[in-house]
């Protein structure tokens, strides 16, 4: 087995996410049925079979597991107490709380616990504002002593293999093992990890999942507390870290100037005709060339425009998904009515409701946006799905051109206050003020009259229940269209 490590401690982190999406948001114990749903859309695969064996036992593929964190440990796994979810749970999302918010310190704790006894080696505490904005120095400082706390009071962190023989802990851990299996062999026919992403299979695979989470939370299945049960009628406003985008801009631009003023020009010059050169030969050591480039002072983007000059830049292929939202949430009553008003409106005006999904500036956190195009598919909406990092003139030319009835911006990164009565006034510009623009993402709710007052029609936060928003969507376009 040992021979497969080090291909296997590459794949596992792609494989843990897609998992932890799939499984972890159930109680591990019971198995549930929709979690063997088949993929919506699957891609071709060329079979060529390389395929290494099935893990004999759980206790190898626990080993591989742990192997990344270079820990060896024997057993000791689960996705209660599972080191690799905590780690990745950061890039999920999901279980962020936004309402009742104080409660994500209790989620925090329960995770870093996890990944104590789980033996990680590093360890990251998320803030309980984290769905809402960067963290202050109070949440911060919560955050932190959540680990001091595990690491000085709690003894865990001295103890080896606490949860040694655990008949639950074992079973998920098979559980997990064999499920990420699956997603490692599927890779693996596909030619190995390199070949599998550019065909987009593994990010279409965490996109999926993401959705199969989100239509689980939307329609109750997957308790998050505040989110989607025992939700508060009022939430206290809390205390958040405001940064002024415009300001920190300009302090960024003003560095950079003073660096190049300091820098020796002809030598920086020099260095980056040396990386393109390289690129173009393929002669050369490319990584040797840009950290000598980078000691002159040249910035990250120099340094890649000097490979782009040969190589182009990287467009991702952008693919929406359709079938996973409905498969997962077809009975919900909100999810009913809206696939209800969609059909109303596609029979009243000849054609569906069109919303284009637009993400604008530096953001590039795209799970949401993919997540609701899915979901708006799904209630039988026409979607467009704008590629990442558009300015507001490209949105609105986009929006323009497909013709849509909505723009939704989904900004997570904090540029909405810049970038989103820019794309109104582009809108304008091209006499398009009739395209109703609504936003979502993570918009901290002490900037939505700024917005409103901006021209957006309504604001999705985090939480989100995507039928109601499509339901809250089609009353605006409804009224719209009725006006008209
Ligand atoms: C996952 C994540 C990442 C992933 C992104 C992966 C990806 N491909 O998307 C990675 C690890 C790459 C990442 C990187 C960074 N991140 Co990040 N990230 C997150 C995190 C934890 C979850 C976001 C998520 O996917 N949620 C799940 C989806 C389904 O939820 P959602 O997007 O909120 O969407 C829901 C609603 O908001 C709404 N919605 C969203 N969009 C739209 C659009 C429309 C039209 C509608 C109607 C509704 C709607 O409906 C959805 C369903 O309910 C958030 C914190 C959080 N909990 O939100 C931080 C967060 C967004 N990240 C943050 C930061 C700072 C960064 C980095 C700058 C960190 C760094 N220093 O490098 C980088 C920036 C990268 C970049 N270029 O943008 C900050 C942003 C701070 C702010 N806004 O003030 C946050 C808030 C964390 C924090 N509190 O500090 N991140």
């Amino acid at each position: 087995m040992k021979k497969y490590t080090t291909l296997l401690c590459l794949l596992l982190a792609l494989v843990m996410v897609m998992a932890c999406f799939t499984g972890c948001a159930k109680q591990p114990a019971q198995s549930d049925p929709a979690d063997t749903t088949e993929p919506a859309q699957t891609t071709d695969t060329t079979p060529e079979d390389s395929t290494p064996a099935e893990p004999a036992d759980t206790r190898e593929t626990v080993n591989i597991r742990f192997a990344q964190f270079g820990n060896n440990l024997d057993d000791l796994d689960g996705y209660a107490n599972d080191p690799i979810k905590a780690a990745i749970e950061q890039a999920v999302g999901h279980h962020y709380e936004l309402d009742d918010y104080q409660i994500q310190a209790v989620t925090e704790g329960r995770e870093a616990m996890g990944a104590a006894l789980g033996h990680t080696q590093s360890l990251h505490t998320n803030a309980l504002d984290e769905a809402i904005a960067l963290p202050t120095d109070f949440s911060a400082r919560i955050a932190r002593n959540t680990q001091i706390y595990i690491q000085e009071e709690t003894y865990v962190c001295k103890e080896i293999d606490p949860w040694a023989g655990s008949y639950y802990v074992e079973s998920l851990t098979n559980e997990i093992a064999h499920r990420a299996w699956a997603h490692i062999q599927e890779i693996e026919k596909l030619g190995g990890m390199a070949k599998a992403i550019e065909t987009g299979l593994p990010k279409l695979r965490i996109e999926e999942a993401a959705a199969r989470t989100q239509a689980r939370i939307d329609s109750g299945r997957q308790t998050i507390v505040g989110i989607n049960k025992y939700r508060l009628d009022h939430e206290d406003p809390i205390d958040i870290l405001e940064i002024d985008n415009t300001e920190v801009r300009n302090e960024q631009c003003a560095r950079l100037e003073q660096l190049r003023e300091g820098r020796d020009e002809e030598a920086v010059r020099k260095a980056l005709a040396d990386i393109t050169e390289c690129v173009r030969t393929k002669k050369g050591n490319l990584l040797d060339l840009a950290v000598k480039a980078a000691g002159l002072r040249a910035s990250l983007g120099e340094i890649s425009d000097a490979c782009e000059e040969v190589v182009g830049r990287y467009k991702a292929i952008i693919r929406t998904i359709s079938g996973v939202y409905s498969s997962e949430t077809k009975n919900d009553p909100d999810f009913i009515r809206a696939q209800q008003m969609t059909e109303e409106f596609a029979k009243r005006e000849g054609r569906q409701p069109r919303i284009m999904v637009a993400k604008m500036g530096q953001d590039g956190h795209d799970r949401g946006a993919k997540v609701v195009a899915t979901g708006y598919a799904d209630c039988g909406f026409d979607v467009d799905m704008g590629p990442l990092f558009q300015t507001p003139a490209e949105a609105a030319r986009q929006a323009v051109e497909n013709d849509v009835h909505i723009l939704g911006v989904s900004s997570l990164a904090a540029g909405h206050k810049t970038l989103v009565p820019q794309v109104i006034e582009e809108l304008k510009k091209l006499g398009r003020e009739d395209i109703i623009v609504v936003a979502g993402g993570v918009i901290p709710a002490q900037d939505y009259d700024f917005l409103y007052r901006a021209g957006v029609a309504a604001i999705f936060g985090p939480g989100t229940r995507i039928p109601v928003s499509a339901i809250r969507m089609l009353e605006i376009l409804n009224a719209q269209t009725e006006d008209a």
